[in-house]
Order: structure tokens, then sequence, then C-alpha cells
């Protein structure tokens, strides 16, 4: 099994019933293990700011997938879900990213891990560094050191 940890966000529609509904399909998945759960946090948009708050959430989970086959399990997960994809950074239903997969770096047009912009958000940092502290953001450094230099953009935990 590999420890992994993926992003939780929504924006629309019981955003905050859409992330709980979202750890439960998680955790019924086949080759997922559910490890841990963040707390939820209600987090001011980032990027596109025009839309509504999103409720973010982080979960550690050990996988028996590759990290390719994850992403897409995630993808297939959202879609089922009830995301839709109208222009890009639009308001989402669900949106499930994969933030770490052991210690790997990767690049590709699929997918780039750790995430990268991840150690610059506080939506993802601050429910990351309550459950995995000292957790490596690649070359970025720990968890908690990150998130602490995320603070004050507009984050509360529900
Ligand atoms: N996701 C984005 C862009 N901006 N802002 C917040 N607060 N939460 C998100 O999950 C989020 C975002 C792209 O996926
Ligand atoms: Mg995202
Ligand atoms: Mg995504």
């Amino acid at each position: 099994m590999h420890q992994a940890f993926i992003a939780l966000g929504s924006n629309l529609q019981n955003p905050q019933a859409q992330v709980e509904r979202a750890l439960q399909t998680i955790a019924n998945t086949a080759k997922i293990k559910l490890i841990k759960a963040s707390s939820l946090y209600k987090t001011a948009p980032v990027g596109y700011e025009n839309q509504p708050d999103f409720i973010n959430a982080v979960a550690e989970i050990e996988t028996d997938l590759s990290p390719v086959a994850l992403l897409q399990k995630l993808l297939e997960i959202e879609t089922q879900h009830g995301r839709e994809r109208p222009f890009p950074n639009a308001p989402r239903i669900l949106d499930l990213d994969v933030l770490l997969y052991e210690g790997i770096a990767t690049n590709t047009p699929e997918l780039t891990l750790p995430h990268p912009r991840m150690h610059l958000r506080g939506f993802v940092m601050l429910p990351l560094a309550e459950i995995a502290p000292k957790i490596n953001i690649g070359n970025h450094g720990y968890a908690d050191d990150l998130a602490a230099k995320c603070d004050n953009q507009g984050i509360s935990k529900l």
C-alpha cells in the first residue's frame, strides 16, 4: 500500500454535504483505504474570485493504485458526484486533487506531483498541516511551516 494525500473542495449545492459525501465514497472505494480526514474549512476562492466560498478538506489514504490510476479514479468519483466542467476554474460540486503520493516527484501532462501550487494555498496547507504537520512538500519544506506562511487567506475551520 502507498501513502497519498488528496485535496477535496466544493463550492456548489451544499458544499459541506458534498465534501462529507465524497469522503464516504473514497472510504468505500476498492483499493483505497481512508486513513485520516482533516476538519472541514470554509475558504475564500483563490484565482477566479467571483464565485461562492469553498468548503475544503484533505484526506490521507493508502492505496494499491498507481498515481495515474488514483487520479483516474478520483475523476470518476467527481463525475459520479455530478461534476461538470463548463470553463476552467468554474464553481464546482466536487474537486478531488492528488496532492502527494509517497515521496514521488513527477511532471507529465496528466499529473504533476507534488501538486504544483499546493505549498502556496492556505485552503490546502491548513487542512494538510492539521493531519500531517511534518510531511514534506517536495523541496518546499514541512507542511506546518508552509501552512504558517499561508495564513490570513480568509480561511476558517468549521
Ligand atoms: N480550487 C481551485 C481554485 N481556487 N479556492 C479555494 N478556496 N478552494 C479551492 O478548492 C479552489 C480555489 C482550483 O481547483
Ligand atoms: Mg483543484
Ligand atoms: Mg481538480
